[in-house]
């Protein structure tokens, strides 16, 4: 047989360990699937006998590993008959929520902070016709904001908090072990809410426990360091750093992340934005793989830890890049080093500007 059926999302194919039923309407963009690309250059780079996989999630529907959890809240939303959802956002949520409204038509509600969104994730919020409303306020006062609202208008939460969201985001430490054919040794991501973190531990334990593997990777969760509650110990108030993904200060995951780094044996630690943005720039030049500045701390983390030792030699690490590299362009123009060159539209102008430029 020639032809393979269509891939229709993420909820068709795992819908034996999702909570939807057969007669569930579900409301897909053909999310999930994505691919788990093995670095070639970087390892060498690093002299380091180490597997290297990055779990490019920028290549959902929106842009981001959010579409895996909205694929569910939205499914479910509409299944419980509400006709509005709402987020707060540091941006990639907006826009998963946004255009996950759109499919199933109803309306989106999207509360974000006031000039800290990337300019690719507010395109999309708009285009996607969400109501945007710009608070004077970091994500943190926005997601306050958006349980208080909650309880007083008829309008379903689609952040993290809602439980859909990380059965959903479950489904890529699944389909990593389908590809490895085992968990690997180590899965790196980068935290915010912690959410993600908690719900690629929560799809690791499924399939460990279910006997489809028999082990499990020790979750390691990297934050930046303006923005790194783990870290301190405590919620911060003030969060700051060019990763604007993941400039939260109030972790709402933040005893079950700590569950998460116990039981897996995991730990948490920080990157600074130069770290972030040289890991960003890295993978871009070195592998042809761009991601956002948030998606970058992964990796970040990951290098720092191969160098050391700490993820030792003979590990088979995977780092999540939570969103494509696009959702912020301002950023990846503003570290590119290499000028454009501007020259006549003749041949010779051509010519010249290759010869010169020749490695
Ligand atoms: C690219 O969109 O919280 O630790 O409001 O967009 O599960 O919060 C985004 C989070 C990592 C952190 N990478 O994930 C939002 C939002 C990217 C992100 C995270 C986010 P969690």
């Amino acid at each position: 047989m020639p032809f393979r059926p269509r891939y229709t999302g993420l909820i068709d194919k795992y819908r034996d360990r999702l909570p939807v039923h057969d007669d569930t309407r579900i409301i897909s963009l053909g999310e999930g699937n994505t691919p788990l690309i093995r670095l070639n250059n970087i390892p060498r780079l690093l002299g380091k006998e180490v597997d290297i996989y990055v779990k490019y999630e920028g290549l959902n529907p929106t842009g981001s590993f959010k579409d895996r959890g909205m694929t569910m809240a939205v499914t479910k939303a509409v299944d419980e008959g509400s006709r509005a959802i709402i987020c707060a956002s540091t941006g990639n949520t907006s826009a998963a929520a946004a255009a996950y409204a759109s499919r199933a038509g109803i309306a989106s509600f999207v509360l974000i902070p006031d000039g800290k969104i990337a300019l690719g994730k507010l395109a999309q919020a708009m285009i996607h016709g969400a109501v945007v409303i710009q608070i004077k306020g970091n994500f943190d006062a926005g997601m306050q904001l958006v349980k208080d609202v909650a309880l007083e208008a008829p309008v379903t939460i689609v952040n993290s908090i809602n439980p859909f969201r990380l059965q959903g985001q479950k489904t890529a430490a699944f389909e990593i072990v389908e590809e490895l054919e085992c968990a690997p040794d180590f899965h790196c991501l980068p935290v915010g809410n912690a959410g993600n973190i908690t719900a690629h531990w929560m799809g690791y334990r499924e399939y460990q426990d279910h006997g489809i593997v028999n082990n499990h990777p020790r979750m390691v969760g990297y934050q930046a360091a303006g923005s790194a509650p783990f870290m301190r110990g405590q919620p911060v108030d003030n969060p700051e750093t060019v990763a604007t993904a993941i400039r939260i200060g109030h972790p709402q995951s933040w005893d079950k992340a700590w569950k998460v780094r116990e039981e897996s044996n995991g730990w948490f630690d920080e990157c600074t934005d130069q770290e972030i943005l040289a890991a960003q720039k890295l993978l871009a030049l070195k592998e042809g793989v761009f991601c956002e500045p948030a998606s970058a701390t992964s990796l970040a983390g990951a290098i720092r830890d191969i160098k050391s030792g700490k993820i030792p030699e003979g590990s088979k690490v995977v780092c999540t890049l939570t969103g494509h590299g696009l959702k912020d362009p301002d950023i990846a123009i503003s570290q590119s080093t290499a000028p454009v060159h501007t020259v006549e539209a003749t041949l010779e102008s051509v010519k010249r500007a290759i010869l010169e430029n020749m490695a």
